[in-house]
């Protein structure tokens, strides 16, 4: 294990990425400024599921350059990045064949967006992981739960069973970006509803990809290889545990467009030396837009902490 993990000890410092068809309504719906984090839309403004799919006709990243963006986390100093494939949405950043809300069915960009990031971040020596919300699906039956009974949801569309969905999406969705993309990290999220006869087709799937590495939000009392602290740096790191704190520059992980409130580049790099000298990693998100573009602040922010590696990192 302590070979398996050693990557990941030594990287201190990824990217993380949230993408997907919210960043088209950006935050914004019927006029109205929806609070909260950006990729959450959906469920906040309780957007039906017809309606919502119509937002992938303006989810075209025409400007989406995968090489720039993996030059980018690697000037930073980042040694791997981490991104969506799946959100609590639904929506597959890559061309599933278990359903047609994805980026090749449902919009008219057409094509997987997610092999040509990991081919760009391998070539630059980086290790490639994929986010994968296994419990919370907005758009397939019987996933969309937070705070609405099991099987149901804010739209008859909702109606199913959570058995059926883990059964006919998530099962056959994990095994689909496993054999495809072979990930370095699977981040598993909200496990709502999880439990350890649920979680275990999923969990049996990681032995395909040997080296994997997994976070501890399964459900179901796997506890995965890394805590995950969110949005905060503990006071200690974790005894006996590896880990990684996510945050975001901003206040939201997907893309809003009335979002500023950014974090300064002094105030991320003394979080990343808070969170290194206690042993942990930095998963430091940026959330493209619609187009395909990391907003200029988080390029500016990932640039100037590029600089400071220069005079202070390791490589
Ligand atoms: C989850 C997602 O719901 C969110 O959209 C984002 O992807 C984030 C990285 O993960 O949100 C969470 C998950 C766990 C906690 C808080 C928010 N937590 O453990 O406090």
């Amino acid at each position: 294990d302590d070979q398996r993990m050693a990557w990941w000890r030594d990287a201190k410092f990824g990217m993380f990425i949230h993408w997907g068809v919210y960043a088209a309504p950006a935050g914004n719906y019927h006029g109205e400024q929806v609070p909260w984090i950006g990729e959450w839309i959906m469920r906040q403004a309780k957007i039906p599921v017809a309606e919502y799919r119509g937002y992938a006709e303006e989810f075209v990243p025409t400007k989406y350059d995968p090489q720039a963006w993996a030059t980018l986390a690697k000037q930073a100093g980042m040694r791997y990045v981490v991104i969506t494939s799946k959100h609590h949405d639904g929506f597959a950043l890559y061309d599933s064949s278990v359903t047609d809300w994805d980026i090749a069915d449902a919009s008219p960009y057409g094509k997987d967006l997610l092999a040509p990031l990991s081919e760009a971040v391998r070539g630059e020596g980086l290790k490639f992981g994929l986010y994968y919300s296994q419990a919370q699906d907005w758009t397939h039956p019987g996933g969309a739960k937070a705070g609405y009974d099991e099987g149901a949801g804010w739209d008859e569309a909702h109606r199913g069973r959570f058995d059926k969905y883990l059964q006919d999406i998530a099962v056959p969705q994990t095994e689909e970006i496993l054999t495809r993309f072979k990930p370095d990290v699977l981040w598993w999220d909200t496990p709502v509803w999880m439990n350890k006869e649920r979680a275990q087709p999923l969990h049996d799937l990681l032995s395909a990809t040997p080296g994997i590495i997994t976070n501890n939000r399964l459900g179901g009392g796997y506890a995965g290889d890394t805590e995950t602290p969110e949005q905060h740096i503990p006071a200690t790191g974790f005894k006996g545990r590896d880990w990684e704190t996510c945050m975001t520059m901003n206040d939201t992980w997907g893309y809003k467009s009335f979002d500023h409130n950014w974090k300064s580049t002094e105030t991320l790099l003394h979080n990343l030396v808070d969170i290194v000298s206690k042993g942990g990693n930095y998963l430091l998100n940026v959330g493209p837009t619609a187009e395909g573009e990391i907003p200029p602040e988080s390029i500016e922010r990932l640039q100037e902490i590029g600089a400071w590696m220069e005079v202070n990192g390791d490589a």
